[in-house]
C-alpha cells in the first residue's frame, strides 16, 4: 500500500470509527454555533485591497496587512494608538497585480523569525529576466526595524502561470515547522490542463516543504515524511492534490489540523479538512458531486476524499476559508470553524469532531456589500477578517469578529481584552 493510500486508509478508519449514535455527554459538537458580529479596528488606517492579516509569534500585539498590490503595513497595537507604517511595497516589476486574482497573494512569518529575520510571500510575477509570467514562492529579508529588504527576495517555487486566475494561495508554517502552500490549478476554468490530479505539477496542490534546510542550493528541503517522495512521476512537495483554487488555509492552533477552502468552478464552494497525501477530487469532483464532463468516479471513494462542509451557488460563489476561532476572550465561539463567501458577504460556522462534522454549518453573519477576503488571527488568538466595502475596490476594512450576544458596548469588550482586539 502506498503512504497516500495509508493516509486516506487512516482517514476513513477514522470516519468509520466515529460513534454511531450520539454520545451521552456533552461534546463540543453538541454546543450551539452562536452569529457572530465584526467589531471595526483601526479605522485610521487606509488600506486598498488587504487580502491577508498576519501576525509574528514574537510580536503581541503587532497585525501585518497584506495589500493585493505589493504592500505590506504594520500596524502595532501595543502601546495606548495604534501605529501604522509601510513595511514594504513591491514595484510592479516584482509583483504583477495587473488582474483581480494577481498580486501579493500571502506572507508567512518563519516560526524563528526573531533570530533568521526571515519571511516567505507568494505572489503573481509577471514576464520578466526572460522568464513568463508565474506563481512565486520567494523569501525575503527583513532589516533590524523590521522593514522588508526588497533586495533580498529570492525565489524557492517559480511555477510557470498558464492562466492569470487561480493563484492560490496561502503560504504558512505549520505547528511542524514546515512551510505549507496551496497553489491554484493554474487557471482558466474546468482545469482544461488537468493539474488537479497531475502528480508532476504544483499546480492544483498543497505543498510541504522544509525551509530550515537547503537541499542543493534551492533554498529548501524536501521532509523525508512528505507522501510522495519516492514516487516516480511525483513531484516530493506535495502535500495533498485534486484542489481547484485553495484561496485561503489556516492550522487550527489547538488541533493543529489543516483547514482549507477550496473555491468551486460553477456550482459548489468547499470546505476540506487536508490529510497527508489527500486526494481531494478536482476535476472529477466539485464539492460532493461529480462534475459535468467528467465521469464521477463514485467507484473511487477512498480515491478521493469529500469536503467536511460544501455550499451551492445559490449561496455564495467564492469560498474565503477562515479559522478555528481559539480566541480565550469569545469562548462562546471556542471551536467554531469560521469561514465567507467572499461575493455575497455571508458567514457560516460549523463545528467538527475527529475530522467530520459535528455541528452546522449555520449561517451566522450576512454582510452584503463587504467583501471578506481573507481571515486572519492575533497573537492571542482574536479573529480577524479584512476585506473591502461597497464593492471589490472600495475601502479597506479590518474587523475583529466577536459573538454577536457580547457586550454590545465594543469599547467596553475591547477594553477588557489585550492590546491589539
Ligand atoms: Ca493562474
Ligand atoms: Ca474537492
Amino acid at each position: 500500500m502506498t503512504r497516500s493510500c495509508a493516509a486516506v486508509a487512516a482517514f476513513l478508519a477514522l470516519l468509520c470509527a466515529a460513534p454511531a449514535f450520539p454520545e451521552q455527554s456533552p461534546s463540543p459538537g453538541d454546543a450551539p454555533i452562536p452569529p457572530i458580529r465584526l467589531n471595526r479596528v483601526f479605522r485610521e488606517v487606509a488600506l486598498k485591497r488587504p487580502v491577508q492579516v498576519v501576525s509574528r509569534a514574537d510580536r503581541p500585539g503587532v497585525l501585518y496587512v497584506v495589500e493585493q498590490r505589493g504592500r505590506i503595513v504594520e500596524i502595532d497595537a501595543s502601546g495606548d494608538s495604534p501605529k501604522s507604517r509601510t513595511v514594504a511595497d513591491f514595484p510592479s516589476s516584482t509583483v504583477n497585480a495587473k488582474f483581480n486574482e494577481q498580486g501579493l497573494l500571502s506572507l508567512a512569518f518563519d516560526p524563528r523569525v526573531a533570530e533568521n529575520r526571515t519571511a516567505y510571500l507568494w505572489f503573481t510575477a509577471g514576464k520578466s529576466d526572460g522568464k513568463p509570467e508565474r506563481n512565486v514562492l520567494a523569501s525575503v529579508r527583513l532589516a533590524e526595524d523590521g522593514t522588508f529588504e526588497l533586495g533580498s527576495l529570492r525565489p524557492l517555487v517559480e511555477i510557470e502561470d498558464p492562466a492569470w486566475n487561480h493563484n492560490g494561495g496561502t503560504a504558512l508554517f505549520g505547528p511542524d515547522g514546515m512551510l505549507y502552500v496551496s497553489i491554484g490549478d493554474g487557471g482558466s476554468g474546468n482545469d482544461p490542463w488537468g493539474h488537479g490530479q497531475d502528480m508532476g505539477t504544483l499546480l492544483g496542490k498543497i505543498i510541504r516543504i522544509d525551509v530550515s534546510r537547503d537541499e542543493g542550493g534551492r533554498g529548501y528541503a524536501i521532509p523525508a515524511d512528505n507522501p510522495f517522495v519516492g514516487r516516480e512521476g511525483a513531484r516530493p512537495e506535495i502535500w495533498a492534490s485534486g484542489l481547484r483554487n485553495v484561496w485561503r488555509m489556516s492550522f487550527d492552533r489547538k488541533t493543529g489540523e489543516l483547514w482549507a477552502g477550496d473555491v468551486g468552478q460553477n456550482a459548489f464552494e468547499e470546505i476540506d479538512l487536508i490529510v497527508k497525501g489527500g486526494n481531494y477530487g478536482w476535476r472529477p469532483r466539485e464539492g460532493l458531486h461529480g462534475t459535468p464532463g467528467v465521469p464521477d468516479r463514485a467507484d473511487s471513494k477512498g480515491t478521493f476524499i469529500d469536503p467536511i462542509a460544501e455550499y451551492p451557488h445559490r449561496d455564495g460563489v467564492s469560498v474565503t476559508g477562515g479559522f478555528v476561532c481559539r480566541d480565550p476572550g469569545s469562548p462562546e465561539l471556542g471551536g467554531v470553524y469560521i469561514y465567507a463567501d467572499y461575493e455575497f458577504g455571508t458567514f457560516w460556522g460549523l463545528r467538527a469532531s475527529a475530522g467530520t462534522l459535528a455541528a452546522g454549518p449555520a449561517v451566522i453573519l450576512k454582510r452584503p456589500r463587504f467583501f471578506p477576503a481573507s481571515f486572519g488571527e492575533g497573537t492571542d488568538g482574536t479573529l480577524y477578517v479584512c476585506g473591502t466595502e461597497r464593492s471589490h475596490d472600495g475601502p479597506g476594512a479590518i474587523y475583529a469578529i466577536v459573538p454577536a450576544s457580547g457586550s454590545s458596548d465594543p469599547a467596553a469588550k475591547d477594553a477588557a481584552k489585550p492590546a491589539g482586539k
